[in-house]
């Protein structure tokens, strides 16, 4: 049997992560693998808690400290409840964002020292980390024009294109240092070019 593998999606808002975990989502179905879908923040019932109060306007103000350690407890929570626990079992673990949209938003965007969240990503994960993750890029006003379709933004998408744009950035510099890892995806096309590229990406881990 092949290790369970633990895959993430990342990219900035209205890229279509949602919309590419239920094509991975179909995928894994097909082909008969056992496997969880997740998200973060969240995946708990903690951690669902911690993003109503990541995203939502009741703490609109809370420190960027705050933020970056509130995304932690939630991920602390998770790995321990959901992630190790179904990798044990032999499951994949589908999830939408992970440490690396730490980095990207908390990091990239709002500034806090990559150091301090590289020790917390050591305290917390140890030597987890996702096997495979998929970077859905596309240009910072092409997923605000999809995403505002949608419901009223929150707390991160009311921020600007400056701040949007150093996340951007973060994760593709990340890609560049890690690119056996992050796969990036050029997400500016149509749904089926898209899904193209992430079917060619996971037909290396598994036969499609
Ligand atoms: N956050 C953080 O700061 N630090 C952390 O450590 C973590 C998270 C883990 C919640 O994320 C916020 O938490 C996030 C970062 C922060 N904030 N932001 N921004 P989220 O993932 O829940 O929310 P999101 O980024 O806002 O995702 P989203 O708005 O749900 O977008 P999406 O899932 O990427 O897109 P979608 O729903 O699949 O697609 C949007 C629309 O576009 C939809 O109508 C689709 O049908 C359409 N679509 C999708 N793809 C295409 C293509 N290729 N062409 C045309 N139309 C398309």
């Amino acid at each position: 049997m092949t290790k369970a593998m633990f895959i993430s999606l990342e990219g900035t808002e209205g890229v279509g992560k949602t919309s590419n975990m239920e094509f991975i989502n179909t995928i894994l179905k097909n082909r008969g693998i056992d496997f969880i879908e997740t998200r973060e923040p969240g995946g708990t019932p903690l951690g669902e808690a911690l993003r109503a109060m990541l995203l939502g306007e009741d703490f609109k103000g809370m420190s960027d400290d705050t933020e970056l350690m509130l995304m932690f407890a939630s991920r602390a929570e998770h790995v321990a409840q959901v992630i190790k626990p179904a990798l044990e079992k032999g499951q994949w673990v589908l999830c939408d964002r992970f440490t690396d949209a730490t980095y990207a938003y908390q990091g990239g965007g709002r500034h806090l020292d990559m150091q301090r969240i590289q020790g917390l990503e050591n305290w917390v994960l140890g030597d987890l980390k996702p096997d495979l993750t998929i970077l859905l890029d596309a240009p910072i006003e092409v997923g605000r024009a999809r995403a505002g379709r949608r419901s009223a933004p929150d707390r991160f998408e009311q921020e600007r294109d400056t701040f949007f744009n150093r996340v951007k950035e973060t994760y593709l510099a990340r890609a560049k240092a890690e690119p056996e890892r992050i796969k990036v995806v050029d997400a500016s096309g149509d749904l089926q070019s898209v899904q193209q590229q992430i079917q060619r990406i996971l037909s290396h881990y598994m036969q499609l």
